[in-house]
């Protein structure tokens, strides 16, 4: 077995939350923020049979969108603020970042 982290964007997490059910997949949506964005983003884990984790990563792949978004670093690197005009870059975000896992073992009560 293997537990997929998948970090997505929230406006995805609708659209990914619906197409796993209806392929069959369960899942747990956890509210998470991304390090560097600091804006608000979804975390999905999904426990999925060896043999079924290829097919998610397909639902997973047809569901999330690449996205550029402008980002204004707060301050320059190397600290010298007297002269710094931020500047806004574009970063590409998603569709997913995604980590297959290893289970050990899995029970449900
Ligand atoms: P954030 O950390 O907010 O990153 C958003 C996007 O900013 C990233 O998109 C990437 O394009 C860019 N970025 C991140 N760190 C950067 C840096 N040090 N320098 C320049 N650009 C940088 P994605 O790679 O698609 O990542 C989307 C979100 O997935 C991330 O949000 C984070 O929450 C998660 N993530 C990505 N890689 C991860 C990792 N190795 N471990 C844990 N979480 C990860």
């Amino acid at each position: 077995m293997k537990m997929i982290f998948a970090i997505v964007q929230d406006k995805d997490s609708g659209k990914l939350s619906n197409a796993l059910i209806r392929e069959g997949f369960r899942a747990t949506k956890l509210a998470s923020t991304g390090g560097f964005l600091k804006a608000g983003n979804t975390t999905f884990m999904i426990g999925v049979d060896d043999d079924k984790v290829d097919a998610a990563l397909r639902v997973i792949r047809s569901n999330c969108q690449v996205r550029d978004q402008l980002v204004t670093p707060v301050s320059p690197v190397g600290g010298a603020t007297d002269s710094y005009i931020p500047f806004p870059v574009e970063v590409q975000v998603g569709g997913a970042a995604v980590f297959v896992v290893p289970v050990e073992r899995s029970e449900h009560y």
